[in-house]
């Protein structure tokens, strides 16, 4: 491999550290320099490769030599920042393993809306050995959004009983479909198009009692219309590995609406040895002028 300019990790520093020694361990010619808010432009400048989940405020403008983004995270929309440069590639990594620790939390959280099991919880809370009866209707369940973590979801839950039918925006309207799904899934990327998508209008199209599961962006809901739409009955509750804000700080008022779960994006994450192996292979192709894997549609944003 040709030296290239240290390559610029835009990670956490809690992830920085796994990624910096898997990395190491697959490729150790390759320098890594985590970012910090101290490195200057001359240090910046040479940057031509960035490995990351989002560019803090104004950084994407100070990299005038960037060729390359690789997106360790599924959703790219962190990213594709209003001064990152047109010619600039970007592909992201694509972990199987995640999409299947994705699909988990969705059938984990499915089964406990579609099985009544907050009921029996609030019913052991009071010493109560009560059998309820089974609504079998709970198993229709609309998944927004058929890429990798969106089809491996329909499969997991398809293998479980749910009647799943899947939903991308070249489907057309969503209404129809909303109003014949007792669960619905999110897992759409976040782009202008589908920024705020589940709104008051589209939990009103619902049945009433229906659940909302988000993996995706909290950007997709308009928390305010949620909140409303659960403490009405029209939706029973929604599990929320994403939120708008994240961390959700205190006050938030998501933390207290009853039927609402509450997880930190914890849904799944890539793993170091996966990012470090797609974003070496990624690397080779760019420096052989070929194609890169799984690139990003800067347009679409996805
Ligand atoms: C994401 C991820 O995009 O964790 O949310 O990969």
């Amino acid at each position: 491999m040709t030296q290239t300019p240290p390559i610029l990790l835009l990670a956490d520093p809690g992830m920085a550290a796994p990624l910096v020694a898997a990395i190491a361990a697959q490729a150790p010619e390759l320098q890594l320099l985590p970012f910090s808010r101290q490195l200057d432009d001359a240090v910046l400048a040479p940057t031509e490769v960035v490995l990351g989940w989002r560019f803090p405020p104004g950084l994407a403008g100070r990299l005038p030599a960037l060729r390359w983004v690789c997106s360790m995270a599924a959703g790219v929309e962190k990213l594709l920042v209003p001064d990152l440069a047109p010619g600039v590639a970007v592909s992201r990594v694509v972990d199987p393993d995640q999409a299947l620790g994705i699909a988990q939390y969705v059938a984990l959280t499915a089964l406990r809306h579609a099985r009544a099991l907050p009921l029996y919880e609030a019913q052991q809370a009071s010493r109560q050995w009560r059998r309820q009866p089974m609504a079998a209707a709970r198993s229709r369940v609309a998944v927004l959004g058929w890429g990798e973590v969106g089809r491996e979801i329909g499969r997991v839950l398809g293998a479980l009983g749910f009647a799943v039918t899947p939903w991308q925006r070249r489907s057309g309207p969503l209404a129809a479909l909303l109003a014949a799904s007792d669960i619905v899934v999110n897992a759409l990327p976040l782009t202008t198009a589908t920024e705020g998508l589940l709104d008051a209008a589209a939990f009103a199209a619902m049945p009433r009692g229906g659940y909302l599961i988000n993996i995706a962006r909290g950007g997709h809901v308009v928390e305010a219309d949620l909140i409303a739409a659960v403490l009405s009955g029209q939706l029973a509750g929604a599990a929320l590995d994403v939120q708008a804000t994240e961390p959700m700080p205190d006050a938030d008022p998501l933390w207290a609406v009853p039927g609402v779960s509450i997880t930190p994006h914890i849904a799944a994450q890539s793993s170091p040895a996966t990012v470090a192996a797609q974003f070496v292979a990624g690397l080779r192709c760019l420096q052989q002028g070929a194609a890169l894997p799984n690139p990003v549609d800067r347009t679409l944003g996805y």
